[in-house]
């Protein structure tokens, strides 16, 4: 084969509440991410409450991090505060020509998220939202007549409020139930437009009150909610093979590469132990079951082990997911001496973006491998692009040349893994197509879009699409199926 397989998948990702907006309207309810501000590198966003006393109270809980919070503490929003979830950059009014610029480019499908609580506004009602239902069927719609495969991610890092005040969100095995209920609605509603599934994102770097819904943010309750997640999903996939042969189901992990710092032993043996904080979650959701290392990931994380029952083991093993996919966006290094899940690390030998993301598109054929080598089963990379600051001239218009760049290197890498690697690597979708809000900072500078949208970090703008250089190149890299890269 002398390129991409001629079926290849080529388009785009985006998450609901980065992207949507709408937070009141059509009956949505509010989810945790409702109540985060907006931040920068050096200002991180914060999560705002109030105390029983009426003391207001930050917690940060978003990307790695997470705050123990306090017991009174309940979410509160202050009018002082931006909360960029609430309009993001409102998909929710413009998904019709959103989706016709995806057509435009050419692409073939189109990854988003479902957003829980538009569809169960507390998590745990009976019915459903019947609007928000009619929301997301007129965007499949549109998808299909434009011939885009809808790629649904069914948790994207997010959790209905009153689920996380309720039961402590993820650490209480009610959810399991509360979001194999979701996942059963979303089959039935829209299982005739959608056959590929994401059960949960990032599963491996979420944490905390935001994503998770817990109070506290130990490693204990940490892993027990990742628990009831993999049964969660493990039970979404069982169901939903049941619903349809033909639906097939992956999970998103954060899988930024891992090198060494130098090849002393030593820190050759700490990046092979460290990788394993992301294989503890492929292996268990793709194999099947607990690795015998689990037990040492436990106790780096101050606990003994899980009790896990044999009901939940067979769970596991029945509901493996069928396609490993993840995002890429840079690689990492570490040392003998650094935490197991080491997120920085600089690489001499690599440019940085302004977030201090080091670009390495040779990383993503070597994790390509990687993933490969080890599963065995097809692989989708499912998020990767560059966070920018674009300059548009009076016309909106950005040339994007360094993105063009990031992302051409970034494909003949892929291709590299399919055409000589042999990586059964079935599609791409690039974060994110149309400018929308950074989850990390909650800025709106932070770009990655083929399409520029007018909006600045509070919120204010026209919200104008206009396309970029980069869309019309990347038009013509789908067009050629990434036969004519630079
Ligand atoms: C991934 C998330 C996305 C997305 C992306 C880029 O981790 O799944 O939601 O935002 O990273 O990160 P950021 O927006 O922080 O630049």
């Amino acid at each position: 084969m002398s390129g991409f397989p001629k079926d290849f998948y080529w388009g785009g990702a985006t998450a609901d509440f980065q992207y949507e907006g709408g937070f009141n309207e059509g009956n949505r309810g509010l989810l945790s991410h409702d109540y985060e501000t907006d931040g920068s590198m050096e200002h991180p966003r914060h999560h705002t409450m109030k105390l029983a006393d009426g003391t207001i109270k930050n917690y940060r809980s978003s990307f790695f991090y997470a705050d123990q919070i306090l017991e009174d503490a309940t979410p509160v929003f202050l009018d002082n505060e931006y909360y960029p979830s609430h309009q993001a950059v409102d998909f929710y009014h413009h998904y019709k020509e959103d989706i016709k610029l995806m057509a435009d480019m050419g692409f073939n499908i189109y990854r988003f998220s479902i957003c829980w609580s538009r569809i169960y506004p507390l998590g745990d009602e009976e019915e459903p939202n019947q609007e928000g239902i009619a929301f997301y069927r007129d965007v499949f719609e549109e998808l299909k007549k434009y011939n885009i495969e809808p790629m649904v991610t069914i948790c994207h890092d997010e959790m209905p409020m009153h689920l996380a005040l309720k039961y402590n969100g993820w650490s209480n095995r009610h959810l399991i139930d509360a979001y194999v209920k979701y996942a059963e609605t979303l089959f039935k509603e829209f299982g005739s437009y959608c056959h590929y599934w994401l059960t949960f994102n990032e599963i491996n770097a979420v944490r905390g009150f935001g994503p998770c819904g817990t109070r506290e943010s130990d490693g204990y309750t940490r892993y027990l909610a990742d628990h009831n997640m993999f049964v969660a999903s493990a039970k979404t996939v069982i169901l939903g093979h049941k619903y349809n042969l033909e639906n097939k189901f992956g999970a998103m992990y954060a899988m930024s590469g891992l090198y060494p710092r130098t090849c002393k032993p030593e820190d050759m043996l700490q990046s092979q132990l460290a990788r394993r904080e992301n294989w503890y979650f492929i292996d268990t959701m793709l194999r099947g079951y607990y690795h015998p290392y689990a037990k040492s990931i436990w106790q780096h994380h101050g606990f003994e082990t899980l009790e896990i029952s044999e009901e939940d083991k067979k769970t596991l093993y029945d509901g493996q997911l069928d396609f490993c996919s993840f995002s890429y966006y840079r690689t990492n290094t570490t040392q003998a001496g650094d935490k197991w899940f080491n997120v920085g690390g600089d690489n001499p030998y690599l440019e940085k973006t302004p977030w201090g993301w080091g670009v390495d598109p040779l990383g993503l054929r070597y994790v390509l491998n990687e993933i490969y080598d080890r599963i065995q089963k097809s692989v989708f990379v499912v998020e990767n692009g560059m966070g920018a600051i674009d300059e548009p001239d009076e016309n909106d218009y950005v040339e994007d040349d360094y993105r063009i760049q990031y992302l051409n290197d970034h494909f003949k890498a892929m291709r590299d893994a399919i055409t000589i690697d042999g990586v059964d690597c079935f599609g791409y979708t690039m974060w994110a197509p149309i400018d929308l809000v950074s989850l990390s900072t909650g800025e709106m500078k932070k770009r990655y879009g083929f399409v520029y949208v007018d909006m600045d970090d509070k919120g204010r703008g026209t919200l104008k699409r206009t396309p970029k250089k980069s869309f019309y190149w990347m038009k013509h890299v789908i067009e050629t199926n990434g036969n004519d890269l630079e």
